[in-house]
């Protein structure tokens, strides 16, 4: 019984879930990342490629991928789409400027046949800032509303105080074991 059940788990329990993070470049990205494997916040530099590192929470296991969202590295997104079982969008919720840039890649992505099924996270990062804009506008700017057939939440999110990536960790395990 007890091999079974290690068999079982082995083939089951253990599956790595993939996420991709995404977003233009200084959205916070690769800070949400360590934040969420290290529970710090790390300095950063501008990702030229990708991180990859595997988070576990609540017993979950996930790969997490994180790739670098400056303009010339945006069309690479791509390669990484297969298998991917959630994506998290990163906002920076202070630059009005390019949320227009936001939405269009975000709609470009969510195209993809490959990403049809993934679950989508939408981060409105840096709420500690003053400026920032509010989950509502955010989804509002993005048109979140019109998505459809799809699973997705915004989150108001601070990757430098740790605020809502809790949350969002605990909605995502919620939705992927609902489906
Ligand atoms: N105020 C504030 N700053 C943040 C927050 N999250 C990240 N930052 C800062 O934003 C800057 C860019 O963060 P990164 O994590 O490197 O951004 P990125 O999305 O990985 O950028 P690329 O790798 O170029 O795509 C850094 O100076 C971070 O410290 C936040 O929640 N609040
Ligand atoms: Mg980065």
């Amino acid at each position: 019984m007890g091999g079974f059940l290690s068999i079982f788990y082995g083939l089951f329990g253990q599956k790595e879930r993939r996420i991709l993070i995404l977003g233009l470049d200084g959205a916070g990205k690769t800070t949400i990342l360590y934040r969420l494997q290290v529970g710090e916040v790390v300095t950063t530099i501008p990702t030229i490629g990708f991180n990859v590192e595997t988070v576990t929470y609540k017993n979950l296991k996930f790969q997490v991928w994180d790739l670098g969202g400056q303009t010339s590295i945006r069309p690479y997104w791509r390669c990484y789409y297969s298998n991917t079982d959630a994506i998290i969008y990163v906002v920076d919720s202070v630059d009005r400027e390019r949320i227009g840039i936001s939405k269009q890649e975000l709609i470009s992505m969510l195209d993809e046949e490959e990403l049809k099924k993934s679950i989508l996270l939408v981060f409105a990062n840096k709420q500690d800032c003053d400026q920032a804009m509010s989950p509502a506008e955010i989804a509002q700017e993005l048109g979140l509303s019109k998505l459809r057939d799809r699973k997705w939440q915004i989150f108001k999110t601070s990757a430098l105080k740790n605020i809502g990536l809790e949350e969002a960790m605990e909605w995502l395990v919620t939705t992927l074991q609902s489906s």
